[in-house]
């Protein structure tokens, strides 16, 4: 049946796809149901990532195409070495990359350190839509890309490598907030030893029927050990979503997240009443009352409610993030924070 299932899911994308093409603009800006179709997603990046998503919710597509073909953005972009093909490698120079996604029916899946496929977040859709599981990790998760079809790249890029190789000049391992902003807006040639560490794209969407989804995909903190994983994969982590209630996602520094499971704590504190921006500046306090230290390092939380309504918070200013409806196709958000 998962086959099954995935075939039409392919069809509806591809139809959504062509219809994409002539409508865009045609979206409604709110749906029968009083639904308002809309995408938001961290960092400067999701301007672009967003436009992309769009394009499918204007057609009138399902919000798990949305923020797959959003999501696959930045993972194509080479300027930005946070996520996907380019990203900054581990200690050992491995790229290695992590995803997952989730539907408005509770489904999900991910891949965790996963090396040479430039598109994780498909995968993880693939391995959400036909496996019984839900996340693959390192080799095992890079057998069933292969054999799903999806081609066996290299990812490192000469301009990754290089500043790995200054990396290794001293080879100090220390997170740096809201790196990737900086690297991303110096372009390619753009100074790669500012840009040290990190930065994933976290995606929400809401489509015309007012279903929910969201995906993550990060290549995570650069120069980490090899085998870490951070928040982006781990399904309550960096990403969730529950479609009765919201959706939220994350960025940082992952190890914080996890602690706090913070996207279903964001979405468990609207669950309970608080607004989208509330739940998330809850979970932040949270972290710095559980490691008032951490004031030091950067997580921004990002979610959604049922009805569309957007917000976010974040430890130290710098994040940002990008919302995408008819009304406006390009907004850029500076994210409040605690310091
Ligand atoms: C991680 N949360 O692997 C990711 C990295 C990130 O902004 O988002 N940095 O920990």
């Amino acid at each position: 049946m998962d086959r099954r299932r995935f075939l039409q899911g392919a069809t509806i994308a591809s139809g959504v796809a062509l219809a994409a093409k002539g409508i865009a603009k045609a979206a409604p800006a709110t749906t029968a149901a009083g639904m308002v179709p809309r995408v938001c997603s961290t960092w400067d990046f999701g301007v672009a990532a967003n436009q992309a998503a769009w394009k499918v919710l204007a057609a009138g597509g399902r919000a798990l195409d949305a923020v797959e073909q959003g999501a696959r953005v930045p993972e194509a972009d080479l300027r930005n070495h946070s996520v996907g093909r380019a990203g900054y490698p581990d200690r050992d120079g491995k790229v290695t990359l992590d995803a997952s996604i989730m539907d408005e029916n509770g489904n999900c899946g991910a891949v965790a350190a996963i090396e040479h496929i430039a598109h994780p977040i498909s995968v993880a859709r693939r391995v959400m839509e036909r496996t019984p599981h839900v996340l693959l990790v390192g080799d095992g998760a890079l057998q069933f890309a292969i054999e799903q079809g999806f081609p066996r790249e290299e990812l490192l890029t000469p301009e990754s490598e290089k500043a790995w190789h200054e990396w290794l000049k001293t080879a100090k391992y220390k997170p740096v907030a809201n790196s990737e902003v900086r690297s991303y807006n110096a372009g390619p040639g753009g100074t790669p030893g500012d840009a040290s560490n990190h930065d994933t794209i976290g995606m929400l969407a809401i489509d015309a029927k007012g279903n929910l989804s969201g995906a993550c995909t990060t290549s995570g903190m650069a120069w980490k050990l090899h085998g870490r994983v951070g928040d982006s994969p781990i399904i309550g982590a960096g990403l969730y979503v529950d479609n009765d209630v919201g959706g939220a996602t994350s960025t940082g520094v992952g190890e914080e997240v996890i602690r706090n499971v913070g996207s279903f704590l964001v979405v468990e504190l609207m669950r309970q009443g608080r607004s989208p921006e509330d739940a998330c500046r809850e979970a932040v306090e949270r972290i710095l009352r559980k490691k008032p230290n951490a004031k030091d390092l950067q997580v921004g939380f990002l979610a959604m409610d049922k009805k569309g309504n957007v917000g976010a918070w974040a430890i130290q200013k710098g994040f940002s993030y990008a919302v995408c409806d008819a009304a406006k196709q390009d907004a850029l958000i500076p994210g409040k924070s605690s310091y």
